[in-house]
């Protein structure tokens, strides 16, 4: 059976730009809807999410990027956890209110970075979860780092380094526009937005992507196309926008929506 990597970026499932935690709900549920079709169709799936408001305001506040410097910073810790525990917690029931099995795997309880980068794990409770028909749902999360003490891990990492050791057939990035553009298209109402990322103009792609906000501490569209770069290749990525109904059943029957993302 087919098994499909879903990134359910922060800022589809938060009002990521609030300086207080604020969930997008009505999405989230749309979501929950359509991720029940597309298991339903015998897809498997693993499911991952972003921080959005829950996340990155507390790890910028406390500079988590930094690690442990200070003792503030293990307050920060504790606290980014717990907010990313109450978002993780409004996916899983808005889940369940569709009839979706899904279990909440809290990352920083199991995967440590080493000055940022992602160690290996363990992923055998993740493949015992996924052949019982339950979706596993990781998330973006503060989590142990074995030189600086603490590091962010971001949902794209996970999400790559998923789709790479357990072979997975699809990576969907869902995110608040309908892919990469060749500006930013937030700023820039003529941006035109780039089909497919390929070797060939990847190098130029990256070039023109700047950071289009102040809340993403884990590095956003370039953050994401660099991890497929690195983990992907010869894999089928999809940038698209969570925000649009239909998107997952789009993606998966047309594959026609958002940015592809193919590096041989
Ligand atoms: O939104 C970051 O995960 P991302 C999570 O997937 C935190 O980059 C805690 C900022």
């Amino acid at each position: 059976m087919s098994l499909i990597v879903i990134k359910l970026g922060g800022s589809v499932i938060t009002h990521k730009e609030s300086s207080t935690p604020k969930p997008r709900t009505k999405i989230i549920k749309s979501l929950a809807k359509e991720i029940l079709s597309i298991s339903k169709r015998g897809y498997k799936i693993i499911l991952i999410h972003g921080g959005g408001s829950y996340g990155h305001n507390l790890a910028k506040k406390y500079n988590l990027i930094q690690g442990l410097k200070e003792k503030k910073s293990y307050e920060g810790f504790i606290k980014t956890v717990q907010s990313m525990n109450k978002l993780n917690s409004i996916i899983i029931d808005l889940l369940e209110k569709v009839v979706l099995p899904a279990v909440s795997l809290p990352p920083h309880s199991f995967i440590t970075q080493t000055n940022g980068k992602l160690n290996d794990f363990d992923t055998s409770v993740i493949r015992n979860i996924l052949e019982l028909g339950i979706i596993p749902v990781l998330y973006g999360d503060p989590v142990i780092d074995t030189k600086i003490g603490c590091s962010i891990l971001s949902g794209d990492s996970i999400a790559t380094y998923l789709a790479k050791k357990l072979n997975a057939k699809k990576v969907i990035f869902l995110t608040d526009v309908d892919g990469i553009f060749d500006s930013n298209p937030k700023i820039n109402k003529n941006a035109e937005l780039i089909p497919l990322v390929n070797n060939q103009n990847i190098t130029n792609v990256l070039k023109n992507l700047t950071s289009h906000n102040n809340f993403d501490v884990s590095g956003e569209m370039k953050g994401k196309i660099l991890s497929i770069k690195e983990n992907l290749p010869n894999k089928n990525a999809v940038i698209a926008n969570g925000l649009k109904s239909n998107i997952l059943t789009e993606i998966l029957t047309q594959n026609t929506a958002g940015t592809k993302i193919f590096l041989g």
